[in-house]
């Protein structure tokens, strides 16, 4: 098949999915066209089946905002129409989705027929995608769509609420390579890291308030009191400020690092011993996915979609948002006892193995070829 995918380039979750399953999908013999604003983070760049089509917008002074999603759109009916391409998948609604259904009414004024597929992800449906300014394009890019898939139950449920949405909704979940994350070579050894004995404590996100880093400062500190611990942080974004005050107020930045915008993440995680995700809201959680993928068990909220990927008091545990305390016991539950730690090790990556990367790619290749021939 012939896909075109737009997605984010950048390090959020559905940019990392739309990317990942492009690179595999490139794998199997399908041709891949990204189109996007910039190179995506994780592109294989050495795939003869992957392609990449970058939109530029212009910089005329008459605006203020510059119109994306219409050079998006102009750029999907070019790509569509001279790559011959099967469909479009669109990765996040806002504004990809709306950028497909125009593409797809211009093709279809030059009698060319492309379906396009709408992938929820997240905050597209639950933070950003619900307020008033962007709802009713929401709502129609969503019921036009030819297949809509969402990455959890719980976000499908949440569209539904949020939206006028009677159309059916596939369940799609996130999934990992599981030999990436279970085979890493700890190359960032935890000597470069001077965690010397220390149990290392691991989050990585965008720093965005959604993802409550302060409160990973808050659990660390409670934990360094009982074990000797070291917290390490990968990713940035809008809260690093209010992080390293936390750490200052608390006399812990001692004992943190942030390790920055790192790519290969599963080299942080093959140093980890415990991962952090007290989110206020995750439709799936791919970053706890990869953890346990990288046999990590998981300290996180029970918000969303998080209860289907890690099970409590199996491959981690969930707390209610903002309860520290309770995540702080957990986490030092497992890390003070070698047995249970070896065993949610084990429990963590038997759960991932149940998102492998083999077993959700031919989910998808079965909705394009359904698209397709509909
Ligand atoms: O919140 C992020 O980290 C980025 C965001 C996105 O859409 O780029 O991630 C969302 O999509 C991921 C991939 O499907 C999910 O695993 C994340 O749970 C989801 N984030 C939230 O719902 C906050």
């Amino acid at each position: 098949m012939k896909i075109g995918i737009v997605c984010y380039p950048t390090f959020g979750g559905s940019g990392v999915v739309a990317t990942e399953l492009g690179n595999a999908l490139a794998h199997k013999g399908h041709q891949v066209h990204f189109i996007s604003y910039d190179m995506p983070v994780r592109f294989d760049s050495f795939s003869p089946n992957l392609f990449y089509h970058e939109v530029q917008v212009s910089d005329y002074p008459l605006f203020d905002y510059q119109p994306y999603e219409l050079v998006l759109s102009s750029k999907l009916v070019d790509v569509a129409k001279h790559e011959k391409l099967d469909l479009l998948h669109v990765h996040y609604a806002i504004p990809h989705a709306s950028a497909a259904y125009m593409a797809k009414q211009i093709l279809a004024s030059q009698g060319i027929k492309i379906p396009y597929i709408t992938t929820l992800h997240g905050t597209d449906i639950t933070l950003v995608g619900k307020d008033a300014s962007f709802e009713p394009v929401i709502t129609f890019a969503i019921n036009q769509s030819d297949a809509v898939t969402s990455v959890s139950e719980s976000l499908k449920q949440d569209t539904y609420k949020f939206f006028n949405v009677k159309r059916d909704i596939e369940v799609i979940p996130n999934f990992v390579d599981i030999d990436l994350y279970s085979k890493a070579k700890n190359a960032l050894t935890k000597f470069n890291y001077n965690t010397g004995d220390r149990k290392v404590l691991l989050h990585i996100s965008n720093f965005r308030p959604v993802k409550r880093v302060e409160d990973v400062v808050r659990i660390f500190d409670k934990v360094r009191k009982e074990i000797p611990a070291k917290l390490l942080l990968v990713g940035d974004g809008p809260e690093r400020s209010k992080i390293e005050a936390l750490c200052r107020e608390l006399g812990t930045c001692e004992e943190i690092q942030f390790l920055g915008k790192l790519k290969a993440t599963e080299q942080a995680l093959a140093m980890a011993d415990l991962f952090i995700l007290p989110s206020e809201t995750e439709s799936f959680g791919l970053s706890a996915l990869e953890a346990m993928a990288a046999s990590v068990p998981v300290i996180s909220t029970n918000t969303g979609g998080l209860p289907e990927v890690n099970v409590h008091g199996v491959s981690g545990y969930l707390s209610n948002v903002g309860d520290v305390d309770d995540m702080a016991k957990n986490a030092i539950s497992i890390l003070k006892d070698k047995k249970k730690h070896d065993s949610f090790r084990k429990n963590a990556l038997k759960r991932a193995k149940d998102f492998e990367l083999s077993k959700i790619l031919p989910l998808y290749e079965n909705l394009y070829e359904r698209v397709i021939n509909k």
